[in-house]
C-alpha cells in the first residue's frame, strides 16, 4: 500500500484526495493518514490540504522498499523488492532467496552492506547514503554457458538507466565496469548456480556510486561517483527504477535471440575499449592488441599484431588498457 501511494503522490501534478487514495486502495482514511506520517518522518515532504488532500512537494533521498516499488514500472525486473537497511551482501541475500524460490525480477537492495563482494574475493565499498547496492534474481532458460552474457546485459542496462536520469551515458569496460572519465563508477559480479546443467539461478549484483563525495584512500585515482562527474546529487530510487526497466528491456531482447546479436551494436557504442590498445593477461602470457568489440557470444575481440583476431572470454582474463584505467 505504501508503493502505491508514494506512486500515485508522484505521478500527480496537484493533489490526491484522501478519498481517492481510499477508494483506490481499499483502506481507511486513517489507515492513509497513517502512511503519510511515516512517510513524512522518512523525508517525504507532503502538503496536506482540508478539502483538497495530498500533494508531494519534494522528498529527501529516500531509499526503502516501498521507493523502490514505487518507481518500478513494469518489464521483468522489479516483480519483487526486498530491502534491507544493512546486510552483508545483496548477491549473498539473493542466493539465499533464490533457494528458498524467489522469483525471476526479484531485486535485493541494500541501504550499505557490510561486506560486499567483487569478483575472485575482492572487496566492494558499500558506504550508506550514496550508492545503490543491488542483486537481481534471474532464472533464464538457457545453456548455462551463456550465462556469463548476462554480465554485458546487465552493464548496458545500467549504463542506459543512468543516461536516461542524467542525460550522460556511461561507457562500459569489458565486461563488467562502467566508467566515467577513464574512473569506474560500476561494477557488476554475476553469480550462478546449475544443478545437473541447468540453471537454476543466477543473480547479478550492481554496485553503483552515486552521491559519493569521495572515497577511500585507495580507490582515490580509480574509482569516481555520478556526484563527482556531474556535480549534483541524485535520487537513488528513480534511478533503480530506470536501471531496471533498462535492464529488463535488453534482458527480453537477449532471451528472445539467446545471445547478444541484438544487441552487440548498442554494447559497442557504448564499448570503452574500442578500437583501442589493450593488454589481455590471459593464462599463457599477456599480449597487446586492438580491441575491435564483441561478438554475439559477448567475447571480446582483440587484434593481435600479426592481424589475427583473438577471441576473449570474459572470466579467462583481465583486460586492462595500457594508458590510465580504462
Ligand atoms: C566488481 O568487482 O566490480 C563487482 C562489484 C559488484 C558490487 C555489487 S554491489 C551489489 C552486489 N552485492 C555484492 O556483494 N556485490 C555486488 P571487481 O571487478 O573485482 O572490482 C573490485 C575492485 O574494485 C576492488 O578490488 C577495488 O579495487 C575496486 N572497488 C571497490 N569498491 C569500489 C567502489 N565502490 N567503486 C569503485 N571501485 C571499487
Amino acid at each position: 500500500m505504501k508503493a502505491e501511494i508514494i506512486k500515485l503522490l508522484k505521478e500527480r501534478q496537484g493533489y490526491v484526495s484522501g478519498q481517492e487514495l481510499c477508494c483506490r486502495l481499499g483502506v481507511s482514511r486513517t489507515a492513509v493518514w497513517k502512511v503519510i506520517k511515516q512517510l513524512e518522518a522518512e523525508g517525504y515532504i507532503i502538503e496536506a490540504v482540508r478539502n483538497k488532500g495530498y500533494r508531494l512537494v519534494d522528498m529527501r533521498d529516500v531509499l526503502s522498499g516501498a521507493e523502490i516499488e514505487s518507481c518500478i514500472n513494469g518489464g521483468p525486473i522489479g516483480a519483487r523488492v526486498v530491502y534491507y537497511e544493512e546486510t552483508d551482501s545483496t548477491n549473498t541475500r539473493a542466493k539465499a532467496l533464490a533457494e528458498e524460490g524467489a522469483p525471476e525480477g526479484t531485486i535485493v537492495a541494500a541501504e550499505t552492506q557490510n561486506a560486499g563482494k567483487g569478483r575472485r574475493g575482492r572487496g566492494w565499498s558499500s558506504p550508506p547514503g550514496s550508492g545503490i547496492w543491488m542483486s537481481v534474481i534471474l532464472r533464464p532458460d538457457l545453456e548455462p554457458s551463456r550465462a556469463s552474457m548476462v554480465t554485458l546485459v546487465a552493464a548496458l542496462g545500467v549504463s542506459e538507466g543512468i543516461c536516461r536520469v542524467t542525460g550522460i551515458m556511461p561507457q562500459i569496460k569489458w565486461p563488467n565496469d562502467l566508467v566515467l572519465s577513464g574512473k569506474k563508477i560500476c561494477g557488476i559480479l554475476t553469480e550462478m548456480t546449475t544443478e545437473l546443467d541447468v540453471i537454476q539461478y543466477v543473480v547479478v549484483g550492481m554496485g553503483i556510486n552515486v552521491n559519493t563525495h569521495g572515497f577511500p584512500q585507495e580507490l582515490t585515482d580509480k574509482a569516481s561517483s555520478l556526484y563527482l562527474e556531474t556535480g549534483k546529487t541524485w535520487k537513488r530510487g528513480p534511478l533503480m527504477g530506470a536501471m531496471a526497466q533498462a535492464f529488463g528491456m535488453y534482458y527480453e531482447q537477449f532471451l528472445a535471440a539467446k545471445d547478444l546479436s541484438l544487441l552487440k551494436e548498442e554494447y559497442e557504442k557504448r564499448l570503452a575499449n574500442l578500437d583501442r590498445q589493450v593488454t589481455v593477461l590471459a593464462r599463457e602470457g599477456a599480449y597487446n592488441g586492438i580491441c575491435r568489440g564483441i561478438d554475439s557470444q559477448g567475447e571480446l575481440l582483440v587484434e593481435k599484431e600479426d592481424g589475427h583476431i583473438s577471441r576473449v572470454l570474459s572470466g579467462e582474463v583481465s583486460v586492462r588498457g595500457i594508458y590510465g584505467y580504462v
